[in-house]
């Protein structure tokens, strides 16, 4: 496929399909993004970037990309890549809507012949079971109307190194050309390898299982912080001994929770798919359990700290560095810190937040105004601008204790100061 004279349609102008529309764009294809947000392709269509990432920032007044949310732009483009949310809901319940969604469009809008390929995470089955029979509804046949690819995204959101443009990827299809065409084209877009997997199930269990291994191994060390932390046992120190190891082990760090769209979310596409087919996935639940209770232990560790000062949680200032899911990004996705508010107001604190990624989620315009009005904090997020406070600041302020969710700032200088200190497992 000659990248030259083709035109590619990206659904969902997010964290995944921005960046991908960005580079496709780059590498000299017809770019058009269908976004239903109006007001973020106004953003766009400008030359700026909607979200702080610097890629985007560089590039998008460089290129020319249509964000558009007229569907029929999927009619002019020879590929079509799905870029949607796939969210859980508040019972933990995949929510396949916006890929459903997205594929009626597509087939309403169908150029015959098209690769359709999805991107979103979704567990092995949802293209055999989902999206395809969505098409034969329509009296579609893959392979011969159309070509179906899965192609997981593996974006990092804030990571300065790895980023659309040389991430590897995996991709499966349900035909053999589907494959080679959708290879090619992610060989045309992606400075990277492109692995080709025998099937598409192949492909979305790939996904599925990097994020699982993710999870479990953050559950592994969340658990192991709350026993160090009866045994006097400073975690953090033991991962960096564990690490010395230059073999078979891969450091983790334990924290006041597990958000973003992808690793809390991800293993229960798969419990659940699996479950229907009689398989329990009793350890992915297990460590979904303990991620998900990083906040609320997170304030208890607050209220052992506020007793040694003879403070009850009850009308205390409690201040939150940080409110995004993890460091300086302004993406609030399943973050911990929600929860931690949550928790916090049904203990009668007073929850104040402060957070440089993002002032609309802040109560407070600055960190001095914060450590002013706290009596206490919790630090959420190691955004970089919370590692470098100097720990006088917060005995200037009049800071009793610290729960330090990251383990990012200085135990000893703060201790030595008088001020309570309780990291995650240290
Ligand atoms: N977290 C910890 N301890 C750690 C690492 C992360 O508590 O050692 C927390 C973070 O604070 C955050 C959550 O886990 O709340 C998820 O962090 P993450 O670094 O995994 O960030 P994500 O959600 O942006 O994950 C992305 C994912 N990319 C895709 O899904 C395509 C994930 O697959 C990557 O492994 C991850 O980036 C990465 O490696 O950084």
């Amino acid at each position: 496929m000659e990248s030259k004279k083709q035109t590619v349609c990206i659904v969902g102008l997010g964290y995944v399909g921005l960046p991908l529309a960005v580079q496709c764009a780059l590498k000299g294809y017809e770019v058009y993004g269908l976004e239903n947000d109006t007001e973020k392709n106004e953003i766009i269509n400008s030359g700026k970037s909607p979200i702080k990432e610097e890629f985007l920032e560089i590039n998008i007044p460089k290129i020319n990309l249509t964000a558009t949310s007229d569907p029929s732009v999927i009619k002019k483009s020879d590929v079509v890549i799905v870029c949607v949310p796939t969210p859980v809901d508040e019972t933990f319940m995949p929510d396949l809507t916006p890929v459903k969604i997205a594929t009626q469009t597509i087939v309403e809008n169908l150029n015959p012949g098209q690769l359709v390929i999805i991107e979103s995470t979704i567990n092995p089955g949802v293209c055999e079971e989902v999206v395809e029979p969505i098409f034969a509804e329509a009296g579609l046949i893959v392979g011969k109307d159309y070509e179906l690819s899965h192609c997981p995204e593996r974006i990092n959101p804030g990571d300065p190194k790895w980023n659309v443009t040389n991430i590897p990827r995996v991709v499966g299809s349900f035909t053999e050309q589907g494959l080679k065409t959708s290879v090619t084209f992610y060989e045309n877009v992606i400075d990277a390898p492109i692995m080709p997997m025998k099937s598409v199930r192949e492909a979305e269990a790939t996904k599925i299982m990097e994020n699982s291994f993710r999870d479990i191994n953050l559950a592994f060390v969340n658990e192991l912080a709350k026993s160090f932390d009866k045994l006097g046992i400073d975690v953090t120190d033991v991962i960096k001994g564990a690490s010395t190891k230059p073999f078979a082990f891969m450091p983790h760090w334990p924290g006041c929770g597990v958000g973003g769209h992808c690793i809390p979310v991800d293993p229960y596409y798969l419990i659940e798919r699996a479950k229907a087919s009689g398989f329990d996935h009793e350890f992915l639940k297990i460590a979904r359990k303990v991620n998900n209770s990083m906040p609320e232990y997170t304030v208890e560790l607050m209220q052992d700290a506020l007793n040694k000062v003879k403070m009850p949680l009850n009308g205390t200032n409690v201040g939150l560095l940080g409110i995004s899911y993890k460091a300086n990004v302004a993406d609030l996705r399943e973050s911990p810190a929600l929860k931690i508010i949550k928790y916090l107001k049904r203990h009668m604190a007073n929850v104040l937040i402060f957070d440089p990624n993002t002032e609309k989620h802040s109560t407070e315009k600055s960190l001095e105004e914060l450590l002013e009005k706290s009596d206490a904090l919790i630090l959420a997020t190691d955004h970089k601008e919370f590692k470098e406070i100097d720990p006088a600041l917060f005995k200037k302020h009049g800071i009793k204790a610290i729960v330090d969710g990251r383990n990012c700032l200085n135990k000893k200088a703060i201790e030595d100061l008088g001020i309570i200190y309780k990291g995650i497992g240290r």
